[in-house]
């Protein structure tokens, strides 16, 4: 059966989001990075990087939240949580999943590293203003690419939603405005 590893208040989210979408059993082994256990060399066996989500799958092992729903949603043509590849639809949907996961989710990542995430003596308290300042560029990026659409790519909902609903949420959660109506 297929395996999700890491804590579901992480990137791991986007993975068990993605597999409840499909309908597919899976195992959720909570991994928690913040007590160490995604840096044994069990757990780096699987992820050199030591951070999740980590999925197995029938021995195969991946890791990177993108690269996991994409194959998750690929494994899965008939459920339509990405589009088909060679087509146009799909380059745009690797365009803003890129851009979710290069852009948007790194102002996020910004205000987090020199908030909590990283150790008290390597924060910088001035990046956070900068990582909030990028993630609104981000969004309002995000609002114009909506337009008068609901979902990212085309009409139908896919991964490339999940992965910047995770984000937003993660805006929410953290008291980040959103800003935009779409
Ligand atoms: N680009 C990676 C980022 C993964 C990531 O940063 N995961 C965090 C949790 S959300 C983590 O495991 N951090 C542990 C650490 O930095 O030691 C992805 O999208 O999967």
């Amino acid at each position: 059966m297929l395996k999700i590893y890491g804590s579901i208040r992480t990137r791991t989210f986007r993975a068990i989001w993605t597999a409840e979408e499909l309908g597919i059993p899976y195992e959720h082994i909570p991994i928690d990075p913040k007590t160490g256990e995604s840096r044994t060399p069990e757990f780096l066996n699987k992820n050199p990087y030591g951070k999740v989500p980590v999925i197995e799958d029938d021995g195969f092992v991946l890791f990177e939240s993108s690269a996991i729903c994409t194959y998750l949603a690929d494994k899965f043509p008939e459920k339509h949580l990405s589009p088909k590849p060679y087509t146009k639809e799909r380059a745009l949907y690797n365009q803003w999943v890129s851009f979710v996961t290069t852009e948007l989710e790194q102002g996020l990542w910004t205000m987090a590293k020199n908030t909590f995430a990283l150790p008290e003596a390597k924060r910088v308290p001035q990046m956070r203003e900068q990582g909030k300042r990028e993630f609104a560029e981000a969004t309002k990026a995000l609002n114009i690419g909506l337009k008068d659409r609901n979902f990212l790519v085309g009409e139908r909902f896919s991964v490339a939603d999940i992965i910047a609903g995770n984000c937003l949420i993660w805006a929410v959660r953290s008291d980040v405005p959103l800003g935009y109506p779409r």
